[in-house]
């Protein structure tokens, strides 16, 4: 069966134009800094991304990982929002890896309140941890794609550099939020120390995440990188695709976005679904559930053997991702489809 998948923009497969860009791509060995498609696609990152060096690493969680090892001691607090990928999703690994402790705060749609950052920086006192880093995330997954607004990652910005405290954004999704509010990816990243970004999510490249920052946050953390056996060798193969990613895919991101529009419109008028419309900034729904009287599992058995994926991410809420792979018919298809099980 052909499936429309909804379950993330993860599932997305490399255009023709970047398995072709695999096949053609000049390498060398990137432990030694001779893989010139790497060397090219960390020099454009940069450069899009406003910061004065870049790393490629595998995924999104290995750039974020690298980034709380470079910043951080053992030891060390990370101040980061409560529903974060980096506190939900990535297995502990901050604590396995690096030995911090996290400290999170509930936002109000991912983004938290510069105040509550500014009262949870620590004092110095002989009891208390350092505050070592502040963690963002722009869009905020588990938000729902929501945009963190730009002044409020300013203000948390100015609060840290106050406190001499390091910025890191998990902008897995940071094109998305550049392209729904028409500001630069470097405007949001003016306000971070670091920034890691994904290719292989609604840019469809198959690997890969990118790491931003200084040259000397870059150097440390090309060693974390190493240390993590990341570091690889003729990856000018997956490099490739990041670079199409980075100059051809961002633009087409706001197509996603106005077909999870007209998902959340059609989801909503459907009886026992409840979305709200207008807080669907990007490409992530949450569709409610709970009054259709089904169970995550059966709601979605039902939606797969209809030829539709989406993924459970709460009790009683199912998230569908749009992304290159869905188009506006296939909406339409699915959201009658949807209509005739559940309505
Ligand atoms: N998110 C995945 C799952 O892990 C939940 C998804 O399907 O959305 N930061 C954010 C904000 C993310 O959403 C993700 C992946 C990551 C980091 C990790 O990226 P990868 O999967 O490349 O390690």
């Amino acid at each position: 069966m052909n499936f429309i998948d909804f379950r993330s923009d993860t599932v997305t497969k490399p255009t023709e134009e970047m398995r072709e860009a695999m096949f053609n791509a000049k390498v060398g060995d990137d432990v030694y800094g001779e893989d010139p498609t790497v060397n090219r696609l960390e020099a454009l990152a940069a450069q899009i991304l406003g910061k004065e060096d870049a790393l490629f690493v595998t995924s999104g969680t290995q750039g974020n990982q690298i980034a709380i090892l470079t910043h951080c001691a053992p030891g060390d607090e990370v101040i980061l929002e409560a529903e974060s990928h980096i506190f939900l999703y990535e297995g502990g690994a901050a604590s396995a890896l690096a030995g911090i402790q996290t400290r999170p705060l509930q936002g109000l749609n991912g983004a938290m309140d510069p105040l509550a950052v500014k009262k949870a920086i620590r004092g110095d006192d002989i009891h208390y941890p350092y505050s070592g880093l502040i963690c963002l995330e722009n869009t905020h997954n588990k938000a729902g794609g929501r945009i963190v607004p730009i002044d409020t990652m300013k203000s948390i910005y100015e609060i840290a550099k106050d406190k001499d405290i390091p910025v890191h954004l998990d902008g897995a999704r940071l094109f998305n939020a550049a392209v729904a509010t028409g500001v630069s990816a470097s405007k949001f990243t003016q306000y971070v120390d670091t920034v890691q970004v994904c290719l292989s999510k609604g840019l469809s490249a198959p690997v890969g995440s990118i790491l931003a920052g200084s040259k000397s946050f870059i150097k440390e953390a090309r060693k974390w990188r190493k240390r993590l056996g990341g570091g690889l060798r003729q990856v000018g193969v997956l490099a490739a695709p990041g670079i199409i990613a980075l100059e051809n895919m961002v633009s087409r991101l706001a197509e996603d976005h106005t077909n999870a529009k007209l998902l959340a419109e059609g989801l909503t008028q459907i009886p026992g679904l409840n979305v709200c419309v207008p807080n669907v900034e990007t490409n992530i729904i949450l569709c409610n559930i709970k009054k259709s009287g089904l169970s995550n599992d059966q709601f979605l058995t039902l939606l797969k053997d209809a030829g539709i994926l989406a993924g459970p991410f709460d009790d009683g809420i199912i998230r569908f991702v749009t992304h290159r792979e869905v188009t506006s018919d296939m909406v339409q298809t699915a959201i009658q489809s949807i209509n005739q099980i559940i309505g």
